[in-house]
């Protein structure tokens, strides 16, 4: 079906001239925020996490944007039994008896404020602002108007979003799905804030209108943990419990920046190094928050007093950690090899493992030589840490986007296994794989079937509990949707949550994809730029926030979550909604179900929207583990999900965990070249900007900055501050040259060749076909550069 272009939004044909809004060499101007310089002031970085600071500024945050007595309140139940859960991270929280009165952080407090905000985005503030002249304001600015409050619709031709009745809505939905030559030019995107009644109720739906295209955040994010822990151990979740880091003797973090993306974890890692562990942090940048960390909750913490994290520091090459990992297990082999019997834990290996000798013969046949260039890290330091290593089997790996977000990813992260199966340190107390997850509730959207290809066993579970047959052909994960979008292969794109366009890579092509659908429909709190470069119709519907009371015919209810270590455990908003037009995710869903399926469906929405017990009990009869939820969700704190890896059991095929004997890969910048990955500031939730600060890496005031190594800078003839453009080295599938323009170069202590940005700034940069193997996650950390003076605007 050829994709539609009879439309003002629609991409005018190619070779428009330069000075059209459409500038074909650039993509069109509503996609990326302005490539305008605020005013940037640079500080020292920080060599400590929290403290005073990290309070201050998050009572600013609050306080500017819910009114300091309110804000005290919403903070006092945040992560508390009884309360609702941090929307922010996905660190669990600690038992019941052991939480302080305020168990949140910083950013998790900016997260809530950016929620409890008093500003509104209602139907005057629509009829002020054209979408053209929303989208040429940063996105900063978008989220700070302040919460969605009512159904808005963009007809075709108009300039301004208009309100319209959610009835309305639901039927213009329901009639662009009719449509479709087939439900699979449908694509239904989850971002992870969802909560496992809407997401279970979401999945039912979309199967019973007839796809798998269930794309979602974590595609975009964990996508590799999961494939690798599963083809390794055959579970693809994280086997630690917050009690292991208690006692574990090592803790390897890698590719992580918790001071700013996970802060409640500096609690659980300070708590280890109290109890003996010793923490290794493997990272081309000298994060904060893994050097040392001062309680902003405890009274040494608040008079600036830290603890010391990480006592070793591996500022590894970007993408260098396959190349690190296969040399400390080419350091245990040498070790055993001078201590036969001391180092591999040959009884477990012998018993519980599959592929160890074609493990052994890879590692022999990779040079020390490979191992230093690729890693940056010389033979020494890595001998040292293995002789570490071989001391105790007490050993955790924890890990995030600097592992996940490359080329070899899925081999990355099945090396970190590797090494832990050499040394046994799986199934036992203070051991095991910690991949630590993003959104709040992804890994439970994806336990409650949101994914592209949920094997067939589950589906029979779904189809059995509802008497119908969901489709088993797999879906469109995220990289699909896109392309699929943008051939015309799929024409309704609904989002339930999320900021598609900018969370997305290849910003232009995807905003092409978006542009060429009949309707692109969100389920939304805040403002943000998919809700600006849309569909030929578009439609935002305003949610409940998790903040917020949701009452429903059967009365107030709650919904339930699963945090980074399997833990499901009850969310209760205590606060009045936004605004009285808003519908819960779950209200949301049965009602559009009801709009397209009709009296098609099996499912009786409405019954089951009036009390999310009900949903809970369908959820027991169709996942395993939840059976009895209404009843184990009751207890204080929730209930953990069994992870056989716990107990030495591996459910893969054969029942053993797989090494991998995968040659090391990625890419490596050639002469002149330079490998950019792009990362958060601590001012940012995902495509969220709270602010133009990134106060421990000592910037403040400006996003479009670039982070290079002083040595390349002078190679190059750049100087600080002076603004470059940055330019990917793989053209897009137009033949048009990635580039990112405008970024102020600043000297950092990050390895030669490296260099690093801010999503989604940068993400003009991340090509649409350079995903990692198996997983298909976006390299969005492995992506070739040149850098080179800006071209002046407009030239
Ligand atoms: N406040 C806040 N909290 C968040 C988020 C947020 O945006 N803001 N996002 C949430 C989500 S969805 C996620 S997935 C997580 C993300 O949490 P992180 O994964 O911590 O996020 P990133 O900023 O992508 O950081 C990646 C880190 O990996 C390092 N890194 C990059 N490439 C490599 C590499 O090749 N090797 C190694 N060893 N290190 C590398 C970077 O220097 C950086 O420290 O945080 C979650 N929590
Ligand atoms: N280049 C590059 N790209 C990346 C990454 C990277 O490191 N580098 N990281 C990737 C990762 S790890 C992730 S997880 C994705 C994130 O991708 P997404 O999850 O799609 O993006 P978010 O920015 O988290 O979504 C923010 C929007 O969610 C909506 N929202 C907030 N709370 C709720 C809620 O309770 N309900 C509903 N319905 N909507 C809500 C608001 O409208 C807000 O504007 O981005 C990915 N993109
Ligand atoms: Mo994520």
């Amino acid at each position: 079906m050829a994709p539609d272009f009879e439309t003002p939004q629609a991409r005018p044909p190619l070779g428009s001239t330069p000075d059209d809004p459409f500038d074909d060499s650039h993509g069109h101007p509503a996609d990326e925020p302005p490539a305008e310089f605020s005013d940037l002031h640079l500080h020292r970085a920080e060599h400590k996490a929290a403290g005073p600071e990290a309070v201050y500024h998050a009572m600013k945050k609050v306080s500017r944007e819910a009114g300091l007595v309110r804000g005290l309140t919403i903070l006092t139940k945040v992560n508390q039994a009884g309360g609702f859960d941090c929307p922010s991270c996905a660190w669990p929280d600690p038992e019941p008896g052991d939480r302080a009165s305020f168990e949140f952080c910083e950013n998790g407090a900016k997260a809530v404020a950016a929620e409890t905000t008093t500003r509104r985005v209602d139907r005057a503030f629509f009829a002020r602002h054209s979408v053209a002249e929303l989208a040429s304001h940063g996105d900063d600015w978008l989220d700070a108007q302040g919460r969605l409050a009512e159904p808005m619709a963009l007809l075709p031709g108009a300039d301004h979003y208009e309100p319209i009745p959610w009835d309305d809505a639901f039927r213009l939905i329901a009639d662009e799905l009719d449509a479709l030559d087939s439900p699979d030019e449908a694509v239904f995107y989850t971002s992870g804030r969802t909560s496992n009644e809407a997401a279970f109720l979401y999945q039912l739906f979309v199967r019973q209108y007839g796809t798998n295209n269930l794309p979602d955040c974590s595609n975009l994010c964990h996508e590799s943990s999961g494939a690798a822990l599963g083809m390794s151990l055959g579970v693809g979740k994280g086997s630690v419990r917050l009690e292991d880091f208690r006692q574990a003797d090592l803790i390897l973090l890698v590719g992580q920046n918790p001071g700013t993306n996970h802060p409640r974890m500096l609690t659980t890692l300070q708590a280890a190094v109290e109890h003996g562990a010793k923490l290794v942090a493997i990272n081309p940048l000298k994060e904060a928050g893994l050097l040392a960390f001062a309680h902003p909750q405890h009274v040494r913490g608040m008079l600036g007093i830290s603890t010391t994290l990480a006592d070793t520091y591996l500022q590894v090459k970007i993408n260098g950690d396959q190349a690190l990992f296969r040399g400390l297990c080419k350091a245990l082999f040498e070790e055993e090899a001078r201590r036969p019997g001391e180092v591999i834990d040959r009884a477990f290996v012998d018993q519980s493992t599959a592929g160890f000798e074609e493990y052994r013969r890879a590692v022999g046949a990779t040079s020390w030589d490979e191992i230093e260039r690729r890693g940056g890290i010389d033979r020494p330091r890595i001998e040292a840490l293995a002789r570490r290593a071989a001391a105790t089997d007490r050993i955790i790996c924890c890990w995030a986007m600097g592992l996940t977000q490359h080329r070899n990813a899925v081999a990355t992260i099945r090396e970190v296994v590797n090494f832990l199966l050499l040394r046994g340190a799986l199934g036992k107390p203070g051991s095991g794989v910690c991949p630590v997850r993003g959104h709040s509730n992804v890994q439970g959207d994806r336990t409650m079937g949101i994914w592209e290809r949920m094997p067939d066993r589950w589906l029979d579970r779904l189809g059995a509990a509802f008497d119908f047959h969901p489709p088993r052909h797999h879906g469109f994960d995220t990289v699909q949707a896109i392309s699929a979008m943008h051939e015309g292969r799929a024409r309704v794109f609904f989002g339930l949550g999320g900021n598609f366009l900018s969370a997305s890579p290849d910003t232009h092509y995807t905003s092409e994809a978006l542009r060429r659908c009949r309707l692109t429909a969100q389920v939304s709190t805040k403002l943000n730029r998919a809700h600006l470069v849309t569909g030929r119709t578009a439609l935002i519907l305003p949610c409940l926030g998790r903040s917020e009371r949701d009452l429903q015919a059967g009365g107030e209810q709650f919904v339930s979550v699963e945090n980074s270590m399997g833990i499901v455990h009850q969310s209760h908003g205590p606060f009045s909604p936004a605004s009285p037009h808003l519908l819960s995710e779950p209200a949301i869903v049965a009602r559009l179900a009801r709009a397209v399926l009709g009296d098609r469906s099996t499912v009786r929405w409405e019954w089951l929207v009036e009390d999310y017990d009900r949903i809970r009990d369908a959820i027991g009869r169709v996942v395993p583990g939840f059976d009895d939820y209404n009843a184990r969700i009751r207890r204080p704190g929730g209930f953990p999900l069994d992870h056989p890896v716990r107990d030495r059991v591996f459910p893969t095929p054969d029942g053993k965990a797989h090494f991998s004997d995968a040659p090391l890969g990625g890419v490596e910048p050639g002469p002149g070249q330079l490998l950019l990955m792009t990362i958060r500031s601590h001012d940012q939730f995902n495509t969220t900007i709270y602010s133009r600060d990134d106060r421990y890496r000592g910037i403040h005031n400006e996003r479009r900055v670039v982070f290079l190594n002083a040595e390349d800078m002078a190679d190059l003839g750049v100087s600080p501050q002076q603004p470059v453009d940055l330019t990917g080295i793989d053209p897009d599938s137009h033949g048009r040259p990635r580039v990112a323009r405008r970024f102020l170069a600043i000297p950092y202590d990050i390895p030669r060749g490296c260099a690093a940005a801010y999503f989604p700034e940068a993400n003009v940069l991340v090509p649409i076909d350079q995903t990692a193997e198996v997983s298909n996650t976006p390299a969005s950390k492995s992506i070739l550069i040149t850098v080179s003076p800006a071209a002046r605007p407009g030239s």
